[in-house]
């Protein structure tokens, strides 16, 4: 059977530390293929393996690297196929150097993050993503998560789980139409089984300071992929992100970054729909073009003239 989840790393100093997603994913009997591809000593070659993986048949991938930990990042920036990271943990900063530089992305290019080192969740969630498009696989999850044998529907739909949270629920739905995922409703966060008969192909759940267990609390009774997207007003305190993400299987955008909770719900849906790809792919182009438009405006004006324009 031909690759489904491709598990990059930075260095193969890696390996032996994501042992569990390797063994996560053998169990569950998903074929995968691990690299070694680094975001900064190899990214000729990085880069063209991910220009490569929309036409094998890969579904998700999953980058895992630690300190300046870019690999998932980049990888991203060069596919619509959805990408989750595993942060390595490290001597110094206990892996929130890899976290951080995981799951902070820019607004437009996404990663699903798990916590630091927790490449069973990793391996879980990256199944779970497969399995919404493989009724077998999703028995066989379900089984090994204990939840009900009953298989829940699966179609083009999205959720969006959990109150408070108007502004960014709007601020995704109106990307999620914009991108062809035109079928998306709000939720109880409790209401896991409307959600599950809906066909939800994928939960976003809001993450706010006073809920932030609320989408392991979602992904604790429900195979579909669960994208958590946690929001902050200020600042944050630093063990912020990895409460978040210590209960799994969850995968985590950015903080106050609910359009790439979107994207990565798009690019799920995306991998058995060619019309979401395609509007995925047009998004992309227009977002380039407009930094492409600042860059050439910058060039022509001068840093000084900029400045004043941007200052009005
Ligand atoms: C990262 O630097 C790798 O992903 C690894 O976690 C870390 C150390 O790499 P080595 O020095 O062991 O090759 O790029």
């Amino acid at each position: 059977m031909s690759t489904l989840i491709e598990i990059r790393v930075g260095s193969d100093s890696d390996l032996p530390r994501i042992e569990k997603a390797f063994a996560t994913l053998e169990a569950l009997q998903v074929p995968f293929e691990a690299r070694v591809l680094s975001a900064h000593r190899t990214p000729a070659r990085t880069g063209a393996r991910t220009r490569e993986l929309e036409r094998t048949g890969v579904k998700v991938v999953i980058g895992c690297a630690g300190g300046a930990a870019h690999l998932a990042g980049v990888t991203s920036a060069e596919t619509l196929i959805p990408v989750l990271g595993i942060p390595i943990d490290t001597t110094q900063y206990k892996g929130v150097d890899s976290l951080l530089s995981t799951i902070q992305m820019p607004e437009g290019i996404t990663v699903g993050s798990v916590g630091v080192q927790q490449a069973e969740y990793a391996a879980l969630v990256a199944a779970q993503i497969v399995a919404t498009e493989d009724p077998a696989l999703r028995a066989r999850i379900r089984a090994k998560r204990g939840l009900p044998a009953s298989l829940p529907s699966s179609r083009e739909f999205v959720a969006l789980a959990g109150p408070k949270a108007e502004k960014p629920a709007k601020e995704a739905m109106d990307l999620l139409t914009e991108l062809g995922v035109k079928d998306t409703a709000v939720f109880e966060a409790s209401a896991i089984a409307e959600m599950e008969k809906a066909g939800a192909r994928a939960i976003i759940a809001w993450a706010p300071e006073d809920a932030l267990s609320r989408p392991a609390d979602i992904a604790a009774k429900t195979d579909i992929p669960v994208i958590a997207a946690p929001l902050a007003p200020g600042a944050v305190s630093s063990d912020f992100l990895p409460r978040l993400l210590e209960k799994g299987p969850i995968a985590s955008v950015g903080i106050n970054r609910p359009k790439n909770a979107a994207l990565l719900a798009a690019m799920i849906v995306a991998n058995s729909s060619p019309g979401v790809r395609e509007h995925l792919r047009a998004h992309r182009e227009r977002m380039s073009e407009e930094v492409e438009k600042k860059d050439k405006k910058l060039l022509g004006q001068g840093i000084r003239k900029y400045l004043e324009e941007m200052k009005k």
